[in-house]
């Protein structure tokens, strides 16, 4: 069973993606947000940032009582299976780390950052904060490694104070 602290973590996520706020995520949701992302970016990758989050939608409908629609306890659902499925958190992980690498260069940068959390959030956030704590090593850069470990850290953790709580920004308790 997930606890509050991972609850509230995916509620944090869930309610950004569920632009239009009727509780449950669609297709749809998952295509507008990929395109939110593609319109403040100038990579012009629109359509792989759609399949990359075509795939999320894949494995959330796969397990969602209604296949057409996932409420957060679907959600919660895929998080406690989670632990038995690492290739798929490694495969989400690197999928994940390509499409927030706007330039390809291999790592992420704090604009790249900001960028990503700003989509999904729809609004100017401030990710300094967050981005220091996600940056292991201070060397000024996310890199692969970093964004593995924060991933699964954020999906299948549960420790409030561990810096992968933060890779969709600053948790609202924090
Ligand atoms: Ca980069
Ligand atoms: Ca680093």
């Amino acid at each position: 069973m997930a606890s509050t602290f991972q609850r509230d973590k995916v509620n944090l996520v869930f309610t950004a993606m569920d632009a239009d706020g009727d509780g449950v995520l669609r297709e749809d949701d998952f295509v507008a947000l990929a395109r939110r992302w593609a319109s403040v970016r100038v990579a012009g990758d629109e359509d792989r940032l759609i399949a990359i989050m075509h795939g999320w939608w894949s494995t959330l409908a796969a397990r969602s009582r209604d296949p057409r629609s996932v409420a957060v306890d679907d959600v919660l659902t895929v998080v406690d299976l989670l632990g038995q499925m690492p290739d798929a958190v490694t495969a989400t992980a690197d999928a994940m780390f390509e499409a927030v690498d706007e330039d390809g260069d291999g790592r992420i940068s704090p604009v790249e950052y900001r960028l990503m959390i700003e989509a999904w959030n729809g609004r100017p956030t401030d990710t300094a904060d967050a981005f220091a704590r996600l940056d292991l090593d201070g060397d000024g850069i996310i890199s692969r490694s970093e964004f593995a470990r924060h991933w699964s850290e954020f999906w299948a953790g549960d420790d409030p104070a561990a810096p992968g709580a933060y890779v969709f920004g600053t948790p609202r308790a924090a």
